[in-house]
């Protein structure tokens, strides 16, 4: 085997592992945490990608009694630590065309229990609410 040939070989080796390597990685990522609760008739799941401390990207669906996703009025998340005293935040969300809700930003910027409110408000400005607790560690 000449020079040029066995380098060509080490070469396609090493590739083999890079490839290998993503992987790997891509198979050790979490699911994007994701949460369910109820307010009267109606539904908001919310789904927190990647689910770190930093920047996530949230999205949430609301449906009614028939399944259907209320895609008028206004969604709004609001972000709190109980027992904590640096303040709450929120993110009012975009609703995008298939009926979903969605924001990004660094509202998650610790570790520990966040209490996550999901409130939706219909065009009249009532509103539901759907309350999530979200033990963040990393
Ligand atoms: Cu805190």
């Amino acid at each position: 085997m000449n020079r040029l040939r066995w380098l060509l070989l080490c070469a396609s080796v090493v590739m083999l592992m890079l490839a290998g390597c993503t992987q790997t990685e891509e198979g050790q990522e979490k699911t994007p945490p994701r949460f369910e609760a109820k307010s009267g008739d109606t539904q908001g799941v919310l789904t927190i990608s990647p689910g770190i401390v930093g920047i996530n990207t949230y999205s949430a669906v609301v449906t009614d009694k028939s399944n259907q996703k209320l895609t008028t009025g206004k969604a709004i998340l609001h972000f709190a630590m109980p027992n904590m005293d640096h303040g709450k935040s929120d993110l009012e969300l975009t609703p995008q065309p298939d009926g979903t809700w969605t924001g990004e930003g660094p509202h998650l910027m610790m570790e520990g229990d966040w209490q996550i409110t999901l409130e939706w408000q219909d065009e009249q400005g009532n509103s539901q609410t759907y309350t999530y607790t979200y033990n963040l560690k990393e």
